[in-house]
């Protein structure tokens, strides 16, 4: 199918197009720029939501809990969970693995999981293009769902309109969060799994973290904290506020449209990235490498004038 055929199919109704057109943007760089010029024009409708934190925070169940909610009001949601051990594809308890598929079997919502194992980097803007795929397909929420841990998940958790990072109430969290670069990244936290001890204390731990940062501006936007117990579905009407909160916020401040354009400048440079890189490699260059080498071994060349000749070829 060619990609005008397929962009034309494209739309909530039709999951086989949608699963066809992720696969075809995760497998081929050309072909995935041929869909993504004819997709363009429908860009923009979805709201895109990064639901981020530690391994085994309640992701996944927020997401899905998140996801019944919205369906409750009539909206399509599209979740792509960029994660290794998630639910979605596998390792999961049972009671866990139930919730998943209960929520996937719904003709509203279109789950999909990408593996970051085995990917040869560019997971990151794999995932950002999956997510035009749900967009251009007119769902009305793309979800994601990656664990805060290294920088191409903190990278695509940055790549929403509202990122929400969750927590759990046990020490050290907040702390831990603070170091792995969530804290910059989050529009609200979570402290997920309430049901247990300490999430008053953890509450207060983060919201005291946060009131350092505090810069006083008008228009400034100061995360919440909110509490919720994902699996005993506490607290998911709360996150859902929360995000429609700072959605209105964007809007009414015009920070909307400029958190998508720093989004594509990002896009643009991780790209550029990926393209110069595998890009570079040509047999020649690899030739050029091989021969001087040889010449860096004998000290008549360095490594400094064989790199430079090479960003020369
Ligand atoms: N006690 C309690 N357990 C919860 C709560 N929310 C989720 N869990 C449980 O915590 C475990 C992990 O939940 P997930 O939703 O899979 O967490 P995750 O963050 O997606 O995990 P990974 O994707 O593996 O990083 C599961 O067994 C859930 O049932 C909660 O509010 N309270
Ligand atoms: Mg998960």
């Amino acid at each position: 199918m060619t990609s005008s055929e397929l962009a034309r199919r494209l739309s909530t109704h039709d999951r086989l197009a949608v699963a066809r057109a992720i696969s075809r943007v995760e497998n081929d760089r050309e072909d995935a720029g041929a869909l993504l010029r004819e997709l363009a024009p429908k860009l923009g409708h979805a709201y895109r939501v990064g639901i981020t934190g530690p391994p085994g925070a309640g992701k996944s169940t927020i997401t899905s809990e998140l996801t019944k909610l919205l369906r409750t009001q009539g909206k399509t949601v599209g979740i792509l969970a960029v994660d290794p051990t998630s639910p979605f594809t596998g390792g999961a308890l049972l009671g866990d693995r139930i919730r998943m598929q209960e929520v996937s079997m719904d003709p509203g919502v279109y789950v999909r999981s990408m593996a970051t194992r085995g990917s040869l980097g560019g997971l990151s803007a794999k995932a950002k293009d999956a997510a035009d795929v749900l967009d251009a397909a007119g769902f009305d929420f793309v979800l994601f769902e990656t664990v805060g841990v290294g920088q191409s998940e903190l990278d695509i958790a940055k790549a929403a309109d509202t990122t929400v990072v969750v927590l759990v109430p046990e020490s050290g969290d907040a702390v831990q969060a603070m170091k792995s670069g969530l804290m910059e990244i989050a529009d609200f936290f979570v402290v997920n799994k309430s049901d247990r001890e300490g999430s008053d204390q953890a509450v207060r731990a983060l919201t005291t973290i946060l009131t350092f940062r505090v810069t006083h501006r008008e228009d400034e936007w100061i995360p919440p904290v909110i509490k919720a117990a994902a699996s005993k579905n506490e607290g998911i009407d709360r996150v859902l506020a929360e995000i429609e909160k700072h959605r209105a916020h964007l809007l009414k401040t015009g920070k909307l449209a400029l958190r998508r354009i720093e989004r594509e400048r990002e896009r643009v440079h991780e790209l550029v990235e990926i393209m110069l890189h595998t890009d570079f490699w040509t047999a020649e260059r690899s030739a050029i490498l091989e021969r001087e080498l040889i010449r860096i071994s004998a000290h008549e060349t360095t490594s400094f004038d064989v790199a430079r000749e090479l960003t020369k070829v």
